[in-house]
């Protein structure tokens, strides 16, 4: 008997069973095309199955984050609280699994290792942990943070307590109940987990190294009003919601903080703390574009962590002293409140860097005894899922060479030297500046008509071509330098991974980012290269 595995053929090998790969399933089978997704773990979920920990939640309103593909789908669905909690998200996306009757089009716990581009053929042969196939398109939807950050912690593999990751948390319940808990980061994961390990824990150490900026969530059961008045103009709700710089239902307001009274500045400011969540952060026009504006929300936010914190050392620990908004900003419940909890330990890492972890303890200022630990440090964002897979384009180009100096996408879809390969929300696209799940439809969407299109038009090959890339990749840095983006380390330009590429790669402005789409497609797909001749 031959140990050769047998080559499955597909039109499309879709890479991830998140909320971008099962949509993209939907589409193609709408289409007539035969699709397959390899999914790496047991369920569908992605971003929503990996990250278990407690507290996580999306931090954009449930009514805005959600598909608006499906009317029935986007009527009949009732969140239970502004700010749905990761159980019910995962709950809605297998819900949309079997709604849409997807489940058997998809491989579970298989994952991709190897993708090259067969020339001759003009197919991808996909090797993945069971199996191999061989299709004309490979989509990967592999989610922009979806790869963790695991430092190299001197002693890390010594250590012998209980060991957790947000990123991979368990699905069986953790219990932290009369245990020493040290949790290492203070970014968006930590700043939702903390305030709820802290009710829990006997002790709590946090090992901060950047304190972040957090606005308070107000979450609540969700609004029926509310509720309804959205779903009675639903699809006009998100197109209004699309027209804003991030497209979510900001406080679309103009006005500019230069410009305006600061007492006047103060009043709004306090009523988009109380109320706008991330939106606090586009509440004024000139917050992503000029330093001094810039600083008067961000000083508005470090005085309200003055007033919250008890202790004005603490206080200053947790004070960030960069651009509000250049790390992306949280949204939490009670997190800044918990460092009043006598059971609640800040150490600066800036000062006192981690030295080593041992059996059942960490040094840093001092030698800390624990019985958990818990890495609340990020991932290798927007281009890590990319990377770590063995891709090979034309002329055995090999993608994590060719990005080794920084990611080029043309429009965050395409990538010279890699035919028929598309990205969902890859890098150069809105997509983590953006409320990812319209993200997603507007890509899954935009990559199903490009392969209709070049059906109806007899083209079997794109391609973008080097010099779009390039350019697109220009204009994306040009905007960004407009912003406050670029002057903070920060994991949208790479700079939390050592040895990563530093390089801005978010296109900033939904809006303009819709229309050059739209014109790409309106010029028969400018930039794009069909069925290249060598
Ligand atoms: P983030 O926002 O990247 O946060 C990671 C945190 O871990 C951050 O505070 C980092 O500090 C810290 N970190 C990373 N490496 C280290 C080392 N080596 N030593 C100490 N501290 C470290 O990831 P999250 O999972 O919290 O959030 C990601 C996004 O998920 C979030 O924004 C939402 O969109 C959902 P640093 O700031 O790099 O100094």
């Amino acid at each position: 008997m031959s140990h050769e595995k047998q080559t499955q053929e597909f039109d499309v090998v879709i890479v991830g069973a998140g909320l971008a790969g099962l949509y993209q399933l939907l589409k193609l089978r709408q289409l007539g095309l035969t699709a397959v997704i390899i999914e790496k773990a047991d369920q569908v979920g992605g971003t929503w199955h990996w990250n278990r920990y407690p507290g996580a939640r999306c931090d954009i309103p449930s009514l805005e984050y959600s598909y608006q593909f499906d009317e029935s789908l986007q009527q009949e669905w009732n969140w239970s609280e502004k700010y749905s909690a990761q159980p019910e998200i995962l709950e809605y996306i297998n819900h949309v699994a079997d709604r849409f009757e997807l489940r058997d089009g998809i491989k579970f716990n298989e994952e991709v290792i190897k993708a090259e581009f067969d020339e001759v053929n003009s197919s991808w042969k996909i090797k993945t942990s069971a199996s191999n196939y061989e299709s004309r398109f490979v989509i990967f939807a592999t989610g922009c943070l979806s790869v963790p950050n695991k430092p190299d912690f001197e002693g890390l593999e010594n250590f012998e307590g209980q060991l957790l990751q947000t990123s991979t948390w368990p699905q069986e319940e953790q219990s932290f109940s009369g245990k020493r808990v040290a949790i290492i980061g203070t970014g968006s994961s930590a700043i939702q987990s903390i305030p709820l390990i802290a009710e829990q824990a006997d002790q709590l150490y946090v090992f901060q190294r950047t304190p972040n900026y957090s606005i308070p969530s107000n979450n609540g059961p969700m609004d029926k009003e509310r509720e309804k008045e959205v779903k009675e103009r639903y699809s006009e709700f998100r197109k209004d919601n699309w027209q804003n710089g991030f497209g979510i239902a900001a406080i679309s307001d103009e006005s500019l903080i230069s410009e305006t009274d600061i007492n006047e500045v103060h009043q709004q400011l306090e009523e988009n703390w109380e109320s706008a969540g991330l939106g606090f952060f586009g509440g004024y026009a000139d917050i992503p574009l000029d330093a001094n504006s810039n600083d008067v929300a961000a000083n508005f936010v470090r005085n309200k962590i003055s007033e919250i914190v008890d202790d004005p050392d603490t206080a200053k620990i947790l004070t960030p002293d960069y651009h509000i908004g250049g790390k992306r900003l949280c949204v939490d419940t009670g997190y800044f409140e918990t460092f009043n909890r006598e059971n609640v330990h800040l150490i600066n890492l800036k000062e006192n860097p981690i030295k080593q972890i041992s059996s059942l303890s960490l040094d840093a200022d001092k030698t800390y005894e624990i019985d958990t630990l818990i890495l609340a440090t990020g991932f290798d964002a927007m281009t890590g899922a990319l990377t770590g897979i063995d891709i090979i384009g034309r002329d055995g180009a090999k993608l994590k060479d060719q990005w080794e100096n920084g990611a080029k996408s043309y429009l965050g879809l395409g990538i010279a030297n890699f035919p028929n390969l598309f990205t969902v929300t890859g890098p150069g696209s809105p997509s983590v500046l953006s409320n990812m799940v319209p993200s997603i439809e507007q890509h899954v969407n935009w990559i199903t008509d490009c392969i209709e299109w070049m059906n109806a038009n007899d083209k079997k090959v794109i391609e973008s071509s080097k010099t779009a890339e390039d350019d697109w990749m220009v204009l994306v840095n040009e905007i960004a330098d407009m912003t406050i983006f670029t002057d903070t380390k920060s994991w949208y330009n790479g700079s939390n991974i050592e040895d990563k590429a530093k390089a801005f790669l978010p296109f900033i402005g939904v809006p303009v980012y819709t229309e050059m789409l739209e014109q790409v497609v309106a010029e028969d797909y400018k930039g794009f290269i069909f069925d290249r001749v060598n």
